[in-house]
């Protein structure tokens, strides 16, 4: 039969389409688990949506958020009132130029919806970023900007501070390092407000693709020396660039959000 051109490719695409699926169903590892085809995995449902779970068996790759909407809520200056959130909040806390908006971006896998400067001082109000309508990142001033005036600086400091002690929503916060750098005086000042408000810091430490491989144990080690912190606190290597320590970060974030869900 003379075959027409359309109708063969049809049927070879579908043809080929439904072996795909023959084969990727019947595919088995020797342990006999069955893989699953690239685009598929387990479907988990969290408070960001859909996450698919791990690609390869046996292999806990973590959580990889949804971000179904992202939206700048609420800005707060010096002299606004905070906003009333009924969903959890998660801060990010840290000096100027540390990575704070970088982080964010990459937590709402947007490029640059939180404004990211290379002029330090760039945050100069309290960002709420609400997300999936689930949760809210905030984003908090930078502090120890050498080219602000004592005045503004203490009137940030008050900010924070205030956000810190009023807040009823927030569940974590985040305490950026920059990975090059030991802890400054304002750094340890910042954890220990943190912890007097009675919150367990989460540490970040950022920029983890400026320095060496070889380099990051020594790094982390004078980090925690720096804050005089032990091993019960989490330290997270990460990096805006590569993206590296971004699904530990939201596997924490998901599984607060859980654990308030339960209460
Ligand atoms: N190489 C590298 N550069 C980064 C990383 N994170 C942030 N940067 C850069 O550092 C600069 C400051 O980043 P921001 O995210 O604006 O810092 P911030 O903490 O929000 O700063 P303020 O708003 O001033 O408090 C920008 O030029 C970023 O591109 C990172 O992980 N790796
Ligand atoms: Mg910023």
């Amino acid at each position: 039969m003379p075959k027409k051109h359309g109708q063969e490719r049809g049927n070879t695409l579908r043809v080929y389409l439904y072996a795909q699926k023959v084969w990727a169903g019947k595919r088995k590892h020797p342990s006999g688990i069955p893989l699953c085809p690239k685009s598929m995995g387990r479907k988990e449902e969290t408070p960001f949506g859909y996450t698919f779970m791990p690609k390869k068996y046996g292999q806990e790759r973590g959580n990889h958020m949804i971000i179904k909407s992202v939206e700048l809520e609420t800005v707060c200056g010096i002299t606004s009132k905070l906003p009333e959130n009924t969903k959890p909040e998660f801060a990010f806390a840290g000096k100027s130029n540390v990575g704070k908006s970088s982080l964010i971006n990459a937590l709402m896998n947007r490029k640059s919806y939180a404004r990211i400067s290379s002029q330090p001082g760039k945050t100069q109000t309290i960002n709420f970023y609400n997300i999936n309508d689930a949760l809210y990142y905030v984003d908090l001033p930078g502090y120890g900007y050498a080219k602000v005036s004592l005045e503004v600086k203490a009137k940030w400091g008050k900010m924070i501070e205030n956000y810190l002690h009023k807040s009823s929503m927030l569940r974590c916060v985040f305490l950026l390092i920059d990975i090059r750098h030991e802890p400054s005086e304002n750094d340890k000042t910042m954890y220990d407000w943190i912890v007097h408000n009675g919150y367990h810091p989460i540490i970040i430490a950022t920029k983890l693709d400026k320095i060496k491989r070889s380099q990051v144990q020594k790094a982390l080690k004078v980090l925690r020396t720096g804050l005089g912190i032990g091993s019960d606190v989490t330290v997270i290597p990460f990096s805006a660039e590569t993206k590296q320590g971004r699904e530990e970060i939201w596997d924490l974030i998901s599984e607060s959000v859980n654990s308030l869900d339960k209460e």
